[in-house]
């Protein structure tokens, strides 16, 4: 038995060793939140004090093998050995597992039931005498969890004694998407090419897969779109098809399932179909056959993601039929096998109507027409993941309908890889923002947890930021979003502050010194970005098709509402969208409480002035100052506020590992270097518009309007193909 044991701990320590790579890489962000730094002294005394040996069953599934590899893996950092590991109770032992996996814990009747398939708790518990910590749950999953939460405690040094525990997830698909070509590259990825090394799949699995998997779960992320959603038909062909099963066998073990982005005339470019029309029933039978194929090869396959009659992809309305009619037969494909489709809303073409009211009017009218298993997938503002816009019309408007929210944690308009800027506060901004469909308090995290409109299917996703990147997500606080992300998918009212905390707990070590000003600077930082970028309600401002730097000027693309000055709509008299009811009226699509906040300039909020009116340039805010004195302070602000990252930042040269600050301090310049130009380019413009003076007290752009609109990056990262 000891011999038994102690083969397993070696064998566990070596995979460890392995799995966590070499030293030298200790800290170029490669082990992301899951560092298992050496605990200090008292730390270990903390911890010896409460669990020095760990109980477990002998037959685990391999979920709970992850789940015990992981402990091994986290005890191996902190303590420079796991602990032993056996089916005994040991006082002052870490019991893990279900009550069917455990008859222990089977005993001592815990209330699991309000646990659901994925929550956990914590426990301390006196068991037979002993002194034990357990973490517990319903399912293998529920454990693995668990244990991640009772490592990430432990690490952030918190207290031991007496947890009392219970955490469950509200919201049930907690996605990300990958929007990763075949081709190894990323649309809007700004951390290298794609993690999928789809030429060596199925034969090869990269280590690489299981660390993904390990940093999803540790977050409670439990599911995978694999591609782009302009996704190529190839995807469906046997020979990837493989290789998806594979990667759904490495992720399996970790709760998370994987989805495919599809391209709604596959069945033309794969089969030998004229028509992709989804009332044909040869189109139908094609896809109930595909569906049955992907389920023979993965069982527990979670769905399609569909973009359809969207930037030109292709759709149901290429035969005149509603994106009801498209989904709801995917959704049949599927449905035998559990499956899902999530139907993306982000669509918008009618030159002659306000973008922000297009998927509104398309999607409104079908509410109720989709299938059981359909979730319409609803990005969180009616435009683009713009730096701020106001949530979409449409989670009031479906009361019928399952919405999953699409956030985008690639910072496509935030500043790219090189900003720093935490999504915690943008996300925090769309999940509390209050619809008003059922009265005060039906915020947009109550319509995606299904709980406001009583939906059985609840979900959210996040456009993902990762890439082959040694630190996986192109800068160690990118690395936040993607945390960030998860837990707030696990609770939608967790607090952009307190992750920030945990994050840089786990990141940087448990050291006050470093996290004051790391959770100060991060929760800062998107508004920064903001000000500098498109302050007051602005939006769109970006340069063509790179989305990078500022191009105000632009009026020249083939759409209209491609076009920069589409939003901005600055002459000599004044600036910014009339979506009032003598405007576009896209305020109409709100809930009467909202609509009227927005449309009244007496209580629309600053930071969503420019978003819904259109006022002149010497009109008065809030405030008493003027918009054009406003605007221009907020360009400076912005600026300034980096600039404060930067001095910050500084300060914790000596407590922060070499590779890790610098990379940091030289993001930190290359965003100076960007506020300012966005400032100053942004400025040059509005003078020349406006005619007007540049307010005292601001400096002028270091050049003229036509250097800046003479810039161009045609090797930017991350475009679309
Ligand atoms: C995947 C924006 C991005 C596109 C993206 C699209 C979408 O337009 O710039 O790259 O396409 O959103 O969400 O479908």
């Amino acid at each position: 038995m000891i011999a038994t044991l102690f083969r397993f701990v070696a064998i566990a320590v070596a995979s460890a060793v392995l799995t966590v790579g070499p030293s030298v890489n200790a800290e170029d962000g490669h082990k992301l939140w899951l560092r298992y730094a050496p605990l200090d002294t008292a730390a270990r005394a903390a911890l010896a004090s409460r669990v020095t040996a760990i109980t477990a069953a002998a037959d685990t599934s391999p979920t709970l093998a992850a789940a015990r590899a992981e402990l091994d893996r986290g005890f191996a950092g902190m303590l420079g050995a796991p602990l032993p590991h056996d089916t005994a109770l040991h006082d002052h032992g870490l019991v893990i597992g279900t009550p069917a996996s455990l008859p222990a814990l089977a005993a001592l009747h815990l209330p699991l039931g309000r646990l659901g398939h994925d929550g956990y708790l914590i426990r301390s518990i006196r068991m037979n005498g002993k002194d034990e910590t357990i973490v517990a749950a319903n399912t293998d999953i529920g454990v693995l969890y668990g244990v991640f939460a009772l490592l990430e405690r432990i690490e952030r040094q918190q207290p031991l004694a007496d947890l009392d525990i219970v955490s469950a997830p509200r919201i049930d698909l907690r996605i990300l998407d990958h929007w990763d070509n075949l081709d190894g590259s990323v649309e809007r990825g700004y951390a290298g090419r794609s993690l999928w090394d789809w030429w060596t799949l199925p034969d090869y699995k990269d280590p690489l897969y299981t660390d993904y998997a390990r940093a999803d779960a540790s977050i409670g992320i439990n599911g995978a779109v694999l591609n782009n959603v302009n996704a190529s038909p190839d995807i469906l062909r046997p020979r990837y098809l493989a290789k998806v099963a594979a990667l759904a066998d490495v992720f399996r073990p970790y709760g998370i399932k994987v989805y495919l982005s599809v391209n709604f005339a596959s069945p033309m470019v794969l089969g030998d179909l004229k028509t992709a029309d989804p009332l044909d029933p040869a189109v139908a039978a094609w896809w109930k056959r595909k569906a049955d194929t992907i389920y023979r090869a993965i069982p527990d396959f979670g769905g399609f993601l569909v973009k359809a009659n969207s930037e030109g992809q292709p759709g149901p309305q290429d035969y005149h039929r509603s994106h009801a009619d498209g989904a709801n037969m995917l959704a049949a494909a599927l449905a035998p096998h559990g499956g899902v489709v999530m139907w993306r809303a982000f669509v918008y073409g009618a030159a002659d109507k306000d973008r922000a009211k297009q998927a509104f009017d398309e999607f409104k009218p079908l509410d109720g027409a989709f299938a059981a298993n359909v979730i319409l997938q609803v990005k969180n503002g009616p435009i683009d993941f713009q730096p701020r816009e106001p949530f979409s019309p449409l989670f009031g408007a479906m009361h019928r309908t399952p919405m999953m929210l699409e956030l985008q944690i690639t910072k496509e308009y935030l500043g790219q890889a090189t900003s720093l800027a935490y999504l915690g506060p943008l996300f925090e901004e769309a999940l509390r923002a209050d619809t008003y469909a059922r009265g005060k308090g039906s915020t947009v995290a109550r319509v995606i947890d299904g709980s406001l409109f009583g939906n059985r299917l609840s979900g959210i996703a996040g456009v993902a930021n990762t890439g082959r990147d040694r630190d996986w997500a192109g800068s160690t606080f990118n690395q936040a979003n993607w945390f960030v992300f998860g837990r707030m998918a696990w609770n939608p009212d967790a607090d952009a502050g307190a992750v920030a905390r945990e994050w840089s707990e786990l990141t940087f070590g448990p050291d006050r010194r470093i996290t004051t000003p790391v959770v100060d600077m991060m929760m800062r930082s998107r508004e920064a970005v903001v000000d500098y970028m498109t302050p007051l309600g602005l939006a769109h401002q970006m340069g063509t098709g790179n989305h990078y730097g500022p191009a105000p000027w632009v009026s020249d693309l083939a759409r209209p509402e491609w076009n920069p000055t589409y939003y901005n709509r600055a002459d000599r008299t004044g600036i910014g969208f009339d979506r009032t009811a003598s405007g576009s009226d896209a305020v109409s699509q709100y809930a009467p409480p909202v609509a009227h906040r927005f449309d009244d300039l007496a209580t629309v909020p600053d930071a969503d002035l420019l978003w819904f009116h259109h006022v002149p340039w010497d009109y008065r805010l809030h405030s008493g100052e003027t918009l054009w004195h406003s605007l221009a302070d907020h360009y400076q602000h912005g600026v300034e506020e980096v600039a404060a990252m930067q001095r910050e930042w500084a300060t914790l040269a000596p407590l922060i590992d070499a590779q890790r600050f610098a990379k940091t301090a030289a993001f930190l310049s290359i965003e100076h270097r960007e506020a300012v130009w966005w400032r100053d380019a942004s400025m040059a413009y509005w003078l020349h518009v406006s005619g007007l003076p540049l307010p005292a007290g601001y400096p002028a752009p270091a050049h003229d309007l036509g250097y800046y609109e003479a810039l161009s990056f045609p090797n930017a990262p991350g475009q679309a193909k």
